[in-house]
């Protein structure tokens, strides 16, 4: 049976179970009397790729027949979650393959479980390049994702005591049957080495050098037809020349260079809001910006036979600064490969690149230092103070700016140690900069790029961040895709989001909102059996379950959440007989490894859920649960069984979140400050159907200008005062009376007893909305019906008309 024999018509139960035999058999080598469910997952993926993978190819054709503009993706990070089942729905074969197995005595669930979650991202901004990937193939746009193959992704995270311990994420030990290896796609990246400025152009002479091979991801459209490639590069070990050297006969010491240069595509660092100033970070950006840069201008040659028309044929996109050496890059190459003037490498580059920003926050801003940069990529650095005194000169003084400004905008960082200030180069060499939700785009604005907004306002602009609803219901929460279906006659939501609003309509039907509590009801008794299963937790599904599950940072106050958990705790045992709305405080994420507030509010969180949930007086009005290794197939179990959703970051931090979209959508009512994209959910929802809390952006800003002083607070309100006393003072970590002193007693950056009263009012509001099931699950579907807009095809579209100019692949062009 050879793969085009059951491409066409489209494969059955029967034609696919025998595929799956097939591959485990002759591809994997295994007789089905001894298969474990890995080997049948294994064989399955071999099946199911064969059938994207026409799709796959034939749209590569299409793109070169009518050379397609084309974005390219550039991202650190992928969070891509499991393949398998998504691809299955993606291409409409979930029936075909259940039947298969259902045919070989096993179950299809039960198998996909076996797949590794492939975490090659942090959390949000990792994450969302995933949505765009699938929204991108869907809509059919031409588009290429490049990443990097990671080893090791981000680290299985433990629970030991309390405390978190890292374990390493071995995704690939089962062989990763999904992705193409391409052995002959590869290209040397250079690091270290020279500038040898008496010629023009420059000559690098590198010391290294290092050869970037392929991966090549498929990525289905949902409805078939169309796949595009994620392609994720791993350095070579077999190909590093520390050419100095192997050039003076010393073997040995190549080699040891080339153990070393082993490790860059290694690991991924697992900070998501510090941008840490290692040189193997640096090293990692710049393999995957050198070798994207490299196959691009490969691709673009394929079409057309001159340099030139690079513009006109590409967009290339930048996910935050990780990738912003892109452009030095690209001008390297530009100048010194196919000898452009400065000018004109410019004038290309500025067409080509646009960059999103995900943060405001100054830690995690990217800066380099120039001495790093001058030992590990001396023609780049030499690049960089070229565009820079070229902007200086031809565009900031030619406007009259005094030199303060100009110290401002200088992408070098005057000091003890100069440092090249990643962002500014984004800016200055890009087309289009946004920001991720309207709030966060004005604050940009407003704030850490004010003086470029002043030079170039056209430049700024928003696109608010969306979610795929194909991983985020048809996946994640099948029950609730049927009832999409029944009720908005067909699966048409699924790529019109928009269609959701005909459940306005219908919010008032008694009988619809009880349909819906019991697709609600049955997620939370799965994630009920997994939490009894994994952690011998019993909790009822008949509670309220309160989630916040995200990376834990103190700007994202899960320790706020805590201090709402202690006072409700106090506030049953003083009146134990009052008519208390049962709970379940659900919460999960990782700690940056090295992050210690956040690794000790992890502690707190746990300790806390001990002590109460084994202190028989509160029963079970509440529980906690803090449930160990969040990832995306986690959050797939978490979210559709999800009450009410933690969005409590202190206005102005969170620049959009993308979890308070998924929770909303799959019928979960929000409580959360007027922050990232919770400000235009309220708006698309009405402010009787989320519960809003906290002091505005404006607010927060004049208490910090005030000189904020979290005990204005605590010492004007007695119940927030005992709270903190007795998490400082070890009423939950009676063996160490001081291990929370300091996380209660501190600068407070982050404003939590300044909302404390106003979230406790507001959580106040949740328990008597709850206990009025018919107004509760109207508000629900509300929310539901609403949600058309957070749909990631619709930010793919904004980006494609507002920013890259794209245009998808028309009915017309699609082969017949
Ligand atoms: C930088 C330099 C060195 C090491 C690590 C990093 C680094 C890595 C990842 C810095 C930041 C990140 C990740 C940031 C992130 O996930 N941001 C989130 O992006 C989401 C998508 O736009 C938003 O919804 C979130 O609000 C934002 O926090």
């Amino acid at each position: 049976l050879t793969t085009y024999d059951y491409i066409n018509p489209k494969p059955d139960a029967e034609l696919v179970r025998k595929s799956i035999v097939y591959k485990l058999i002759f591809i994997l080598g295994i007789d089905p009397k001894d298969a474990t469910p890995a080997d049948w997952l294994n064989a399955a993926m071999f099946a199911a790729r064969d059938l994207s993978t026409e799709n796959f190819l034939s749209t590569r054709q299409i793109h070169e027949k009518f050379k397609k503009r084309t974005v390219y993706y550039l991202s650190m990070e992928f969070l891509m979650g499991r393949a398998f089942t998504n691809s299955l729905i993606n291409q409409d074969l979930y029936g075909a393959f259940e039947q298969a197995f259902k045919e070989l005595g096993l179950n299809l669930a039960d198998i996909s479980e076996q797949e590794a979650d492939p975490a090659l991202g942090n959390g949000g901004l990792g994450r969302l390049a995933a949505c765009f990937l699938d929204s991108l193939a869907t809509l059919r746009v031409p588009a290429v994702g490049y990443g990097i193959r990671y080893q090791y992704g981000m680290f299985k995270q433990e629970i030991v005591d309390g405390k978190q311990i890292e374990k390493p994420d071995l995704w690939l030990d089962n062989g990763m049957a999904w992705q193409f290896a391409r052995p002959a796609k590869r290209f040397p990246v250079s690091f270290g080495g020279t500038l040898d400025t008496s010629h023009y152009p420059p000559r690098w002479k590198p010391a290294e050098q290092i050869n970037a091979v392929a991966y090549d991801e498929i990525v289905p459209a949902f409805g078939g037809q169309i796949a595009n490639p994620l392609r994720l590069w791993t350095a070579h070990t077999g190909d590093l020349f520390n050419l100095a050297s192997f050039n003076e006969g010393d073997y040995f010491s190549s080699m040891e260079a080339q153990m070393k240069n082993e490790t860059i595509a290694n690991v991924l660092y697992p900070n998501d809001a510090t941008a840490v100033g290692r040189e193997l970070r640096l090293k990692q950006e710049y393999f995957l910006v050198s070798a994207s840069v490299q196959d691009i201008i490969a691709r673009h040659l394929c079409r057309y036979d001159s340099i030139h028309t690079l513009p006109e044929d590409v967009a290339i996109h930048l996910n935050d600064t990780h990738p912003v050496l892109a452009i030095p890059e690209l001008m390297r190459i530009l100048i010194d490969d196919y000898y452009l003037p400065f000018d004109q490498a410019w004038a290309m580059c500025q067409k080509i690149f646009s960059y999103t920003n995900h943060t405001l926050m100054s830690e995690a801003l990217e800066k380099w230092s120039v001495d790093m940069m001058a030992q590990l990529l001396p023609r780049h650095l030499d690049i960089i103070y070229k565009i820079n005194h070229h902007f200086i000169e031809n565009v900031v003084r030619p406007q009259g700016y005094d030199d303060d400004f100009i110290r401002r905008v200088s992408i070098i960082e005057e000091g003890e140690q100069r440092q090249v200030r990643m962002a500014w180069l984004a800016v200055i060499a890009s087309h289009k900069v946004n920001g991720v939700a309207k709030i966060h785009s004005d604050l940009m604005v407003s704030s850490l790029f004010a003086d470029f907004a002043a030079l170039f306002p056209e430049r700024f602009t928003n696109v608010t961040n969306g979610v795929t609803p194909r991983r985020w219901i048809a996946v994640a929460n099948p029950k609730l895709a049927r009832f999409l279906d029944k009720h908005l006659g067909g699966s048409g939501w699924l790529t019109d989001l928009n269609q959701l609003n005909q459940l306005n309509k219908l919010v008032d039907n008694k009988d619809i909102q009880n349909e819906f509590a019991n697709v609600k009801h049955a997620a939370k008794v799965r994630l009920a059996e997994y939490i009894q299963r994994e952690m011998n937790i019993t909790i009822n599904p008949n509670a309220l379950f309160d989630v916040q599950i995200k990376r834990i940072h103190a700007y994202k106050r899960q320790s706020m959440n805590v201090l709402h958990i202690v006072h409700r705790y106090n506030q049953i045992l003083n009146n134990p007989n009052a008519d208390w709305q049962p709970r379940v405080f659900i919460l999960a994420g990782k700690a940056a490894s090295s992050y210690n507030e956040a690794k000790q509010t992890i502690r707190l969180i746990n300790d806390i859920a001990y002590f109460i949930n084994h202190d028989e007086r509160v029963r079970d009005l509440i529980k906690v649960v803090f449930i160990p290794n969040y990832s995306v197939s986690l959050a797939e179990l978490i979210i559709p069984a999800a009450d009410l959703s933690e969005q409590i970051s202190l206005a102005g931090k969170e620049a959009s979140g993308t979890s308070n979209m998924k929770f909303a959508l799959n019928g979960a009512l929000t409580i959360g400050t007027l922050d990232g994209a919770n400000v235009e959910i309220l708006q698309h929802v009405g402010a009787e159907n989320i519960f809003i809390f906290g002091n505005t952006v404006e607010q927060v800003q004049t208490l910090y200008r005030n000189g904020y002083n979290p005990y204005d607070f605590i010492d004007n309100d007695p119940e927030l005062a005992q709270v903190v006393n007795q998490i400082a003072q070890g009423a939950f970590s009676p063996d160490e009376p001081h291990r929370y002193h300091k996380l209660m007693h501190n600068r407070d950056e982050f404003q939590r007893y300044a909302d404390f009263r106003s979230y406790v009012n507001a959580q106040a509001q949740v328990d008597k909305l709850y206990r009025q099931p018919e107004k509760w699950y109207r508000a629900a579907l509300v929310n539901m019906a609403n949600m058309g807009y957070f749909s990631s095809d619709r930010s793919i579209e904004d980006y494609c008309r507002e920013i890259w100019r794209i245009e998808p692949v028309s009915e017309q062009e699609l082969p017949r």
